[in-house]
Formats: structure tokens, C-alpha cells, sequence
């Protein structure tokens, strides 16, 4: 329902009063066609946001695996940074995915905040580490999630928060622009390619990052169900997507539009260097560990 576009001031729309919203972004695309709000900072009042959230007792579900090397590499940072930044005020209910629970550092977290660590079995191939999370998010949210939050927010683990992540990220069906290529010509899009795989696509709106996506527990089930069903699909055809869970997760979105899009701002690589329409960073790219993490 806050799912908008930019409105002429003082009009309210479903209880959200966007009159103290800047709207004041003319450097970027701030709507897609369909309708979305593409969140970059500048564009909006997180406090208009917050006060509606608080009063409606939202409370926001985040799923994040950290599975062999990753829980030491990466877990800790990303936790003690989601304290200081991901939707403050509001409730929040981690979930954990890791095969090693034990290795879960125990933090102090906020009031209102609680952390549940799930135990999963470890896949070989990293594409299935990463690939069947779809299944594993989807089931927590019927097990868990669908009593108890309305939102949720799915993460990497290689990341850290830096600057405010916050009400205004929740919607819908909420997705990210990938920082390599929001600037980048559609072409070098790199969608999966083969049309054996149900994640073929030759033409899509952006090129959505896997690293976070979010939205009612509803759609994100919906979503991960069917990017699930296409991953097994695929391997019952012994093809396997591009980029794994992310070709399917561009797919989904391409058929099933976003309500909300968020700016690079919300994911970004500092290896990039500057941008000027970044005009924070909110949550960035852990340097990657790859010598160290992928050959074990
Ligand atoms: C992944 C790759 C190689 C070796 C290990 C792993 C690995 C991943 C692992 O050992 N343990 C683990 O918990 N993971 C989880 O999968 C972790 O949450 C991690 O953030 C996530 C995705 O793997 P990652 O971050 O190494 O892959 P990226 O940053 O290249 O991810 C993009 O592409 C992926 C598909 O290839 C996913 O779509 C991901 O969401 C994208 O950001
Ligand atoms: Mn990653």
C-alpha cells in the first residue's frame, strides 16, 4: 500500500501523508513504468515511513546462511551491523542458516530484536549452497515467519550495513538494482542465456541483485517457491542457470514486476569508486575471500 510514486505535496495516499517527502531526486530514475518507486536517498522521509510502521506494529523477518567458512568470514559483521542500521525501531527476527550453530556468536541485541539459528545440512556444490536458499526461505516462511512478521528481508552474508536500512526499503515485492550494471547498457545484462533453462530471458526492465530482496512474507513466498520449482526443473534437465538462483530471481521479476525497486545505494561495491548519483552508502560489499573461502 506505500508502494507510490512521487505525489503532488499534501496529498495522502492509504494513510501516508508524503507532503514532508523531498521528492527532490532529478538526477536518477525515481519510477518504473509500471508504477514502482525506485528508492534513492533524498526521495523520501524515513520518519513519515517508521511512524506509519510503528503504529501499524510492523515487524520485519531477515534470513541470512552463512554455511562453512562464510559463518567465521563474514557472520559477525554483518550482525553487529544490522543492530546499528537495519530497520532500528522496529522488531526484527533474524534467521541464521548454518550447518556449524555452534559457531553462532552470541551478541546482545537490541530490545525487540531476537535471533533464531537454524541448523541445515551443507551442500557440495556452493551453486547449491546458494541456490537452495529458495527452498529453505520459503519454508521457514510457512513454519515460522507467516505468524509472526509481516515483512522479510533476504541477505548475503558477505555484506555489512554502514548507514541507515530502513522502513522505507519495505513493500511488497521489493528489489534490488545491482550496482555493476544500473548504469550499464541492457545488453551487458547478464541474464541467463540458455534456452533450456527456465531462467531464459532475453529481455528484462534491471538487472536485480540476489544479494537482497524482500516483501510481504506472502510474495516472498510466492516468489521463492517458484524460483525453487525452476531450479528443479532445471536440474531434472541437467541444465543449470547462469547465475544460479539470481537468473532465477531476474526471471521471476521480470514476469512478476516489483513493487518497489531499490537504488544501488542499498547494496553497493566500494571497488566501483565514486558515483555521483550515490549519494550514501547503506549497506556495502565485505571484500571478497575467495582464495580463502572457495578452495577448501
Ligand atoms: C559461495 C560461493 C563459493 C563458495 C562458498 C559459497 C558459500 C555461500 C558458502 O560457502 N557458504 C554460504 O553460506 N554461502 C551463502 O550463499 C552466503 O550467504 C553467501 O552470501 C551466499 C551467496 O554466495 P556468495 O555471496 O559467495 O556469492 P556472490 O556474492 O557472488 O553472489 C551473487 O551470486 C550468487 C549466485 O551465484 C547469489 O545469487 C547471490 O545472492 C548473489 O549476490
Ligand atoms: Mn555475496
Amino acid at each position: 500500500p506505500m508502494d507510490v510514486c512521487p505525489l503532488p505535496k499534501g496529498v495522502k495516499l492509504q494513510g501516508i501523508d508524503h507532503s514532508l517527502d523531498l521528492w527532490s531526486r532529478t538526477d536518477v530514475q525515481t519510477c518504473t513504468y509500471w508504477g514502482a518507486p525506485i528508492m534513492w536517498d533524498g526521495m523520501f522521509n524515513s520518519t513519515v515511513y517508521d511512524q506509519e510502521h510503528r503504529g501499524r506494529g510492523t515487524s520485519v523477518a531477515l534470513t541470512v546462511f552463512a554455511v562453512g567458512r562464510y559463518l567465521d568470514a563474514y557472520l559477525y559483521d554483518f550482525l553487529i551491523s544490522a543492530e546499528l542500521h537495519f530497520m532500528v525501531g522496529l522488531p526484527v527476527t533474524y534467521y541464521v542458516f548454518t550447518d556449524v550453530p555452534d559457531k553462532v556468536p552470541e551478541l546482545k541485541l537490541k530490545q525487540g530484536r531476537t535471533l533464531k539459528v537454524m541448523k541445515i545440512k551443507r551442500h557440495e556444490r556452493w551453486q547449491d549452497i546458494s541456490m537452495m536458499r529458495m527452498r529453505t526461505i520459503a519454508d521457514v516462511i510457512e513454519a515460522y515467519i507467516q505468524h509472526e512478521n509481516q515483512y522479510i528481508f533476504c541477505f548475503d552474508v558477505d555484506q555489512v550495513f554502514v548507514g541507515h536500512f530502513g522502513s522505507e526499503a519495505l513493500g511488497d515485492l521489493v528489489a534490488l538494482m545491482h550496482a555493476f550494471f544500473y548504469h550499464r547498457p541492457k545488453i551487458m545484462y547478464t541474464y541467463d542465456n540458455n534456452p533450456r533453462s527456465t531462467a531464459y530471458m532475453t529481455e528484462g526492465d534491471f538487472y536485480y541483485h540476489a544479494a537482497v530482496f524482500g516483501g510481504s512474507w506472502q510474495r516472498v513466498k510466492n516468489m521463492t517457491e517458484a524460483c525453487y520449482r525452476n531450479i528443479v526443473a532445471d536440474k531434472m534437465n541437467q541444465v543449470e542457470a547462469l547465475w544460479h538462483d539470481e537468473s532465477h530471481l531476474n526471471k521471476y521479476l521480470w514476469i512478476h514486476k516489483p513493487s518497489k525497486v531499490l537504488s544501488p545505494e542499498y547494496c553497493w561495491d566500494s571497488l566501483i569508486g565514486y558515483r555521483s548519483d550515490i549519494h550514501v552508502n547503506r549497506l556495502l560489499w565485505a571484500e571478497k575471500q575467495y582464495r580463502k573461502l572457495r578452495n577448501q
